[in-house]
């Protein structure tokens, strides 16, 4: 059976390199690349499970007409020079009449690969559309770091191996960092003590000594008391605070406001908790903080992560191998995206919409220019955006255009009136350099594309020339473009270019010590003001609702394999068990969760430790009135990014 190279392009840090078997017609299995030394012969279950998605009756194959009401779900085959010429004859009209802001884009990031993730960026700067703000997911954290630490990288992730005390902050190893977890077991095996701080006790609580349940939106607290402590028990690093930082005497004269005791009522951890978890943090040769982004997706996740960010250096921990953080920012983009972004074309006074805030937008909400098409690729609004009901009300607007590519009928594309089928990567050519670490490999297509399934750049491409768009850009081929990436890329040797465009993965260390990226070289700990807190944007309800990912599926992607959507089983929230009890919950009775956006109803699950006063509803489900039905559109202080876990609900037992 032939065996073909290729990469995962899904949004995970872990980017691995894949052998893909066919058997000429059909893939047949899905290994780990050994020639990746990150992430090896070992792939998840998701990928393990990819030859039932690609090959899924499920899938799209023609462009399709819709032939009922939106969202019902009746749609016709049509060819491509009718979608083509339909997508290009609306736009023309449209753009006559309003302009071309009234065209709204909706991307995110159902393939990583540095072309088709990007492409249609370039184009919609073309066509002079509405700029989408692309905040879903971690800009709070990126805003927070940049803050205190410009644009400096964190370590690798096998660099964490030679930590003896590793916090995995906010994070779910096993489900988003999965090669993580053999490392830590080895610096287990040498002593080092592993932490998990989490609003849950999610699986990586089997990887840690101990566990440590913070109430949501109180990490910047915590990590606030732990430099008091530190600061009290003389274990900063005060050589290294006066070379390689700024303003930490500033910030140290605000410490004494947020000793463990002040500190009690905002996190619920006893001080004798903090203290140890300070000390043990302060006492540790290279300690090493691995920072997930649930807890930054919060009205304070940006001062948060400053806060969080100031711990290594206020240590020193950057001058010891292992000691540092992993996850923030990891890899420096490799190659120079503005290739296929165009951010030659951006107009500074094109109207910006927030992704977050889809719902009001399509409502009219916070706009001059109302949105009459929207254009969706490689995403799943209806699924995973904040304000469910919102979204879904927008997009069964009659009077809104909606074109969606998609690979299967997702929620999002059951309200197109035009469906345009996408690939898979097997199917496509692309170069995919991952952000959990320096690493870049270049795709070629392992099957031809099914059908009349095309790329999202092919699909540019002819709309490019549908519509009129002169640029020479948009007649290059997909080859060309990623040979110009790896080419033009500043941190590859000429050797290292060679085995890109030759297939191979290849993965670069990250140097030690590392750089700081700052315009002085130092690290800002009082910049523009000292470090602090501040409670998130909270409600009048009583329990905090978090989402947070689950191990089978990859936000809304992976629905469309029976064996992984069975592994995850059905949609449910965890709770308290003193707060189950207190509502007369039992493992596994229907509850229902509300709040002045929407109501939603699932079985509780008491099996895993959760924060008091907290419900987590781990993954994205589909269909109406689930988790995002809750979360308001609300957005970050730093990055303007999504508060997916800042928002407050009602709990109460279905009544029978
Ligand atoms: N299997 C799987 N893999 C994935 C994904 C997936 O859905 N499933 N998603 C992918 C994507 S898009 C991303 S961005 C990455 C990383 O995805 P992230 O969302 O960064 O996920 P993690 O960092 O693994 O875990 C988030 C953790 O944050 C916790 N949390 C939430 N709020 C708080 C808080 O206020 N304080 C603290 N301390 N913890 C909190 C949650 O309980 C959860 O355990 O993973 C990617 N990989
Ligand atoms: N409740 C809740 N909401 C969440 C999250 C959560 O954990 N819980 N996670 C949040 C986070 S961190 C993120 S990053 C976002 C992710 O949100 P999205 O980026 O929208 O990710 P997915 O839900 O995986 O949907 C991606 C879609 O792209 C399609 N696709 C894949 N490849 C291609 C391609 O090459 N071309 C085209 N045209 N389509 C393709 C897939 O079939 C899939 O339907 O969701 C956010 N929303
Ligand atoms: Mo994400």
């Amino acid at each position: 059976m032939p065996t073909h190279r290729s990469a995962c392009p899904y949004d995970c840090p872990e980017g691995c390199s894949l052998l893909v078997e066919t058997d000429g017609a059909r893939i047949t299995a899905v290994t780990g690349d050994p020639a990746n030394p990150y992430t090896g012969g070992w792939v998840c279950a998701k990928l393990r499970a990819l030859p039932q998605a690609v090959h899924s009756p499920e899938r799209i194959l023609t462009p399709l007409r819709r032939a009922g009401r939106k969202g019902e779900g009746r749609f016709v085959p049509i060819s491509w020079t009718e979608a083509v010429e339909e997508i290009s004859g609306r736009w023309k009209e449209l753009i006559a009449r309003y302009g071309a802001e009234c065209i709204l884009p909706y991307s995110y990031a159902g393939t990583m690969g540095a072309v088709h993730r990007n492409c249609g960026e370039g184009f919609f700067r073309a066509l002079g559309a509405s700029e989408l703000v692309r905040t879903l997911c971690s800009s709070g954290k990126s805003a927070g770091w940049q803050r205190v630490m410009g644009d400096s990288c964190d370590l690798a992730p096998w660099d964490v191996a030679y930590s003896d005390c590793i916090l995995l902050w906010s994070t779910n190893v096993p489900a988003t960092r999965a090669h993580l977890a053999p490392i830590l077991r080895r610096a287990r095996a040498k002593g080092a003590r592993v932490l998990l701080i989490d609003v849950y006790e999610n699986p990586s609580a089997a990887l840690a000594d101990e566990t440590i349940l913070v109430r949501p939106g109180s990490d910047g607290a915590l990590a606030l008391s732990m430099l008091q402590v530190l600061a009290e028990a003389g274990l900063t690093d005060e050589g290294y605070l006066a070379a390689h930082t700024t303003g930490w005497q500033a910030l140290k004269t605000t410490l004494d406001r947020w000793t463990p005791e002040a500190t009690q009522s905002i996190t619920g951890l006893a001080p004798e908790t903090v203290r140890a978890l300070a000390l043990t943090y302060g006492r540790a040769q290279a300690p090493c903080i691995v920072l997930g982004s649930g807890f930054s997706r919060s009205g304070n996740g940006g001062e948060a992560t400053r806060a969080i960010a100031a711990l290594p250096a206020a240590v020193g921990a950057w001058t010891r191998r292992g000691g540092g953080t992993y996850g923030v920012c990891s890899a420096p983009s490799l190659v120079d995206k503005g290739l296929v972004k165009l951010p030659r074309l951006a107009r500074p006074d094109i109207q910006r919409v927030n992704i977050n805030r889809l719902g009001p937008a399509l409502a009219g909400e916070g706009i001059k220019v109302p949105i009459r098409s929207l254009y969706v690729y490689h995403a799943n609004p209806a699924a995973v955006t904040s304000d469910q009901n919102a979204v879904l009300r927008g997009l069964a607007r009659e009077d809104l255009f909606t074109v969606v590519h998609e690979r299967y009928l997702t929620d999002t594309a059951r309200y197109a009136d035009l469906i345009l089928p996408a690939p898979y990567m097997v199917e496509t050519e692309d170069l995919y350099t991952p952000y959990g670490y320096r690493q870049i490999q270049y795709v070629r297509p392992v099957l031809p594309p099914p059908g009349e399934v095309k790329g999202n750049w092919q699909v540019f491409a002819l709309l490019a020339r549908a519509m009129g768009l002169e640029d020479a850009h948009f007649q290059r081929g997909v080859g060309e473009l990623c040979r110009e990436l790896v080419e033009n890329s500043r941190w590859l040797t000429e050797e290292e270019k060679g085995r890109v465009l030759a297939g191979e993965p290849v993965v670069l260390e990250a140097p030690f010590p590392l750089p700081v990226e700052t315009a002085d070289g130092k690290i800002h700990l009082t910049d523009p003001a000292p470090i602090t807190w501040y409670p998130p944007h909270g409600g009048p309800e009583p329990f905090q609702l978090v989402c947070a990912p689950a191990v089978h599926t990859l936000n809304s992607s992976f629905q469309e394999c029976d064996t992984l959507t069975g592994l995850r089983g059905q949609m449910q929230v965890r709770l308290n068990g003193t707060d189950a009890r207190a509502l007369g919950l039992s493992h596994g009775d229907r509850v229902v969760l509300s709040n002045e956006l929407g109501e939603m109803t699932c079985p509780a699950a008491l099996d895993r430790k959760v924060a008091p006063g907290t419900v987590v509803a781990e993954g994205v489900y589909p269909g109406a009135n689930t988790v995002n039905c809750l979360t308001h559109p609300r957005l970050s202080d730093l990055g303007e990014a999504t508060t997916l876990n800042d928002n407050r609900v009602w709990v109460r037992p279905e009544k029978i």
